[in-house]
């Protein structure tokens, strides 16, 4: 059990929402309501494998890709926990073709946040019980409250999210953070259900060592990408650099920022703009990597800056130590 003298999610919640002048309170419920559907979603996770809810649910999203059960599963828990607290008055999720109005109540409408989310990320994993993580992204509104939430709402630079952080479901249950003031990690004990701070402002370390790309798609990647894979694999007496491959974005990305590292997910032959999307998964890691002194690009542009054109568009994805990413920027440019 976590010794007590840690501090709760709810206390630094509470505690943090001093650094915003005339805050409401609304995001700390909103972060709330994210901190209560992690919870529900990590004891699905948990007990997948005896719950019968493993495996495909014969349904498919707007990527084309198979949903698992858990996703669905995963999706309707954010979408129920954000909607009746009326902390939202929109959601745009992987798992939807469009975004979502929240009508739950008569005030929903008046809310100042919308919120994106990759509610189950890596979910292929499921099944072989490697770990999986949520992905979340808080803007304010860009209409006026009280008017039907818009698209406009969802389609803003990454740059202007008020919060983003991620969930991972992995040896243990996590929640990290950011509303612009450092990034804050917090570890669940499940035996009471409450998530402790056991990883205040986290910070990539200056140096890294590990790269984490899906080097079964080298053939497809672009020289720039090839070219410092070759220098990561260059044969010296201290190769300094050890590749590290989950195939689940949060759990690569966490632990590169714990122990120093590069995420690489580029375009290829095939998939010109990569494989992430924008608004759900690149914006948020990237505005984590930014308060956690990394740096993150879609191998030339910062990712924050990307101007949105679509709720599910996919960008190139470059995301680490900024010394690494500044390596394999350099690779790029060089092969241009
Ligand atoms: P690949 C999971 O589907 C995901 O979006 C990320 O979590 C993960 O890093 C990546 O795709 C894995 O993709 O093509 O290497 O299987």
């Amino acid at each position: 059990m976590a010794d007590q003298s840690f501090q709760t999610l709810g206390e630094f919640i509470i505690d943090k929402q001093e650094d915003f002048l005339y805050s409401t309170g609304e995001l700390s419920r909103l972060l709330s309501a994210i901190r209560l559907a992690s919870k529900v979603v990590n004891r699905q996770v948990n007990k997948a494998g005896i719950a019968n809810i493993i495996g495909k649910v014969g349904s498919s999203n707007i990527q084309g890709e198979e949903q698992q059960k858990l996703d669905v599963l995963a999706n309707d828990i954010f979408i129920e926990a954000l909607s009746q607290r009326e902390v939202v008055c929109g959601i745009a999720s992987e798992e939807n073709d469009d975004f979502i109005t929240v009508r739950t109540g008569p005030n929903a409408h008046l809310s100042k946040y919308v919120v994106l989310i990759d509610p189950l990320d890596g979910s292929s994993n499921i099944d072989v019980n490697v770990s999986v993580g949520t992905i979340f992204s808080i803007y304010r509104r860009v209409s006026e409250p009280g008017t039907p939430v818009i698209l406009e709402d969802f389609l803003q630079k990454g740059v202007n999210q008020a919060a983003a952080g991620y969930v991972v479901y992995g040896s243990s249950t996590m929640i990290v953070y950011t509303t612009g003031n450092g990034v804050n990690g917090f570890t669940l004990d499940p035996s009471l259900g409450t998530y402790y701070l056991s990883h205040p402002s986290m910070k990539f370390p200056e140096n890294g060592k590990i790269y984490s790309i899906n080097e079964g798609n080298y053939i497809k990647f672009p020289q720039g990408v090839k070219d410092y894979l070759k220098y990561c694999q260059k044969e010296e007496d201290d190769r300094p650099y050890t590749a590290r491959y989950i195939g689940s974005l949060v759990s690569d990305f966490h632990r590169n920022m714990i122990k120093g590292g590069i995420y690489i997910y580029p375009s290829t032959a095939q998939s010109p703009n990569g494989k992430l999307r924008l608004l759900y998964e690149c914006n948020p890691m990237a505005l984590l990597t930014e308060q956690a002194g990394g740096k993150c690009t879609d191998g030339f542009q910062r990712i924050l800056e990307i101007e949105p054109t679509e709720l599910h568009q996919r960008v190139p994805f470059f995301c680490g130590n900024t010394k690494m990413v500044e390596e394999a920027e350099e690779f790029m440019k060089n092969a241009q």
